[in-house]
């Protein structure tokens, strides 16, 4: 499996010879202004971070290197033509920057299947848990569980030179992502499924086997998760899960612990959460209203209420965004295609009717339309994943493939600790010509 490795490195030396090009010669060259407001507002729009994964434009949404998730479900190898691409081909693609052909595809399922296993220490990390503890924490303490086997930490302590660092992060990345399937599945079925578990089974793709061992085996929710997983990989690097691994991978920190780090941020409501809270909120307008196919005007009297609650109508707005996400779009697609008359999802179709302009009426929300999380909860519901206390581990698995992959260039690059100033409220205020007093 040493193929893809060596692709790896023969395509990072390069971006390193221009990176270290960059940092000699180039280094004074200023990148723009920043705003208080801006620093006021999370930072927004401030050039920060290197991250060659992707990219995120405002105005057309994400882009996997250049690619448009169109283009990556024409262009990426499918498991059958009339399927979704793997999830494997967009890992090889921000790792290489090539679409990979199928072989390339089948060499790392190899790879991940021949390090999947998980070792029985975080299973039994997992089981001393309260069977109750949310899904999204027994999901970080077992990834923190695993940093037992860190070999990127053993390195480090065994004083490898730095600049072979990016391999034992390499190795890291590629183990952790590998088991992630298996340790998610037995989250679900602890939780959901009386720990009745399925063990994997290695000629499966990746997110065919999460499928299987899950317990969900059939066609039409494999060929759900390889797209969900495909979609939800990668954000560019300033998102918080993303931008957290990277964050406490600046210290050194080995991959597990900066994965996990990364999965707190993700469970947070207004990140990967919103998968959850975008289901409860449905859940409760439908009891609110006492029916389960709410009117346009019904729905709009929900929003309108949820704004004067001084909540969030998750799902909705975005960071970067101001478009439809055409993550949503492609799920909406994919529901188009293959699901008939489906109630949730006609709700969740009549809540992009209606939402946007009420949204964009409050005249603050600066992207009324719909993110990733408004439409996903409910085609993993139509296929029988009903659990929806669990989505964002499914997120979770899915954003280690861009996250992770950066986590390695970060090594090549050899990246420094991170450490922005940060500044008192006298500094701003002096900064605006106000006189401030402590
Ligand atoms: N419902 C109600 N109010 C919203 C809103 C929404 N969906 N989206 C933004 N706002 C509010 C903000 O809370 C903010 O209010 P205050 O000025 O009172 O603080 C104001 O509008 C301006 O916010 P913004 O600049 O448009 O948006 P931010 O960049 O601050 O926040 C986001 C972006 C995603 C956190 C926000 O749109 C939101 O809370 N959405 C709902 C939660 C959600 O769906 N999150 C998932 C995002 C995708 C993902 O990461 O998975």
């Amino acid at each position: 499996m040493e193929y893809i490795k060596n692709r790896f490195y023969e395509k990072a030396m390069k971006n390193m010879a221009d990176f270290q090009k960059l940092r000699k010669d180039h280094g004074d060259v200023v990148l723009g202004q920043v705003t208080i407001d801006q620093v006021l507002t999370g930072m927004k729009g401030i050039p920060a971070l290197l991250t060659e994964t992707s990219k995120l434009d405002a105005n057309e949404g994400i882009r996997f290197r250049g690619y448009s998730l169109p283009e990556l479900q024409q262009k990426l190898p499918k498991m059958d033509e009339a399927g979704e691409p793997l999830p494997e081909g967009l890992f090889y693609l921000m790792m290489i920057g090539e679409i990979p052909d199928k072989e390339d595809v089948l060499n790392i399922s190899k790879d991940w299947a021949t390090r999947a296993h998980v070792p029985q220490h975080v299973f039994d990390v997992i089981d001393a848990l309260p069977k109750n503890s949310r899904p999204m924490t027994q999901f970080s303490t077992a990834i923190i569980s695993m940093a037992y086997d860190s070999v990127f930490m053993k390195a480090y302590r065994a004083g490898v030179n730095k600049k072979f660092y990016w391999d034992f992060m390499y190795e890291d990345v590629m183990t952790l992502i590998a088991r992630l399937p298996r340790v998610a599945a037995y989250i679900y079925r602890r939780i959901y499924h009386n720990g009745e578990h399925i063990d994997p089974n290695p000629t499966l793709d990746w997110a065919g086997n999460l499928a299987h061992m899950m317990g969900h085996d059939s066609v039409e929710v494999k060929r759900l998760l390889r797209l969900y997983m495909v979609i939800h990989a990668d954000h560019e690097g300033g998102n918080v899960s993303a931008h957290a691994t990277h964050l406490v991978g600046s210290a050194l920190s080995n991959a597990y612990y900066s994965f996990a780090a990364g999965m707190c941020g993700l469970a947070g409501p207004l990140h990967g959460f919103a998968n959850q809270e975008v289901m409860s909120w449905i859940e409760e307008m439908i009891v609110e209203i006492g029916n389960d196919e709410p009117t346009d005007q019904q729905i709009a009297a929900y929003i309108e209420q949820t704004l004067t609650q001084g909540r969030v109508v998750p799902g909705y707005g975005h960071a970067v965004l101001r478009i439809t996400d055409p993550r949503f779009t492609v799920q909406q697609q994919f529901a188009e295609k293959y699901i008939v008359n489906d109630k949730l999802i006609n709700t969740i179709n009549a809540i992009y009717r209606v939402a946007p302009p009420i949204l964009e009426a409050t005249g603050k929300i600066k992207n009324p339309w719909p993110n990733v999380d408004a439409i996903s909860g409910a085609l993993l519901n139509h296929y029988g994943i009903t659990e929806s206390g669990f989505y964002t581990v499914l997120f979770g698995v899915s954003r280690s493939l861009g996250v992770l992959s950066s986590l390695v260039f970060d090594r090549v690059y050899g990246l420094p600790l991170e450490r922005p100033s940060s500044q008192t409220m006298s500094w701003f205020m002096n900064k605006a010509g106000i006189n401030h007093e402590e």
